[in-house]
């Protein structure tokens, strides 16, 4: 197992479009594990391949209250049902930032677990707001692309001025 790093806004990476998976191998089954390694420890209840710059439709997810419900979710596909519903979301791509995101309520998803089989579900709630907010990653949208210019820009102008004082000196 092994924590990957995790790419941060406004990197132009994170607007890459993910492909489909095309090979249910082992690197595919330790990429998830990866993921998921890397999404507990953050900690986060959602991971995008995007936001650790391998660019395939793949997301891990955890939205139990004890961590305990591990959901991988590889070219997933999803259908609008109905309902709206806001939620005060946040990124681990966008790290330190929290707002108001409104998005569909329920939705019907249709993926692939790691080994390739098919599986379906229903989402409301929660798990809905996550699997949207991932496969926005998976599209090359973040969060903050669905909240105003004005609290954009200015999460973006101060995330780069700590990626500044942090970056390696040369
Ligand atoms: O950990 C996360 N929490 C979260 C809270 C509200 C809405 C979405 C999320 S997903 C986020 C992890 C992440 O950045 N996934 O891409
Ligand atoms: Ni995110």
């Amino acid at each position: 197992m092994a924590l990957l790093d995790i790419l941060e806004f406004p990197d132009p990476r994170l607007r890459t479009q993910a492909k489909p998976v095309t090979q249910f191998d082992a690197a595919l089954r330790k990429l998830t594990e990866d993921m998921l390694e890397t999404m507990y420890d953050a900690p986060g209840i959602g991971l995008a391949a995007t936001q650790i710059n391998v660019h395939q439709q793949v997301i891990v997810m955890d939205v139990s209250e004890d961590k305990s419900q591990p959901m991988v979710f590889i070219n997933p596909q999803i259908t609008v049902v109905g309902g709206e519903k806001e939620y005060e979301e946040g990124c681990l791509s966008v790290p330190g930032f929290h707002e108001n995101v409104v998005r569909p309520d329920v939705i019907h998803v249709k993926a692939l677990n790691a080994q390739g089989e098919a599986f379906e579900l229903q989402a409301d709630g929660l798990l809905s707001v996550c699997l949207q907010h991932e496969m926005d990653h998976l599209n090359g949208v973040l969060f903050v692309d669905h909240i105003s210019r004005l609290k954009r820009d200015r999460i973006r102008r101060k995330l780069e001025k700590q990626h500044k004082v942090a970056a390696p000196r040369s």
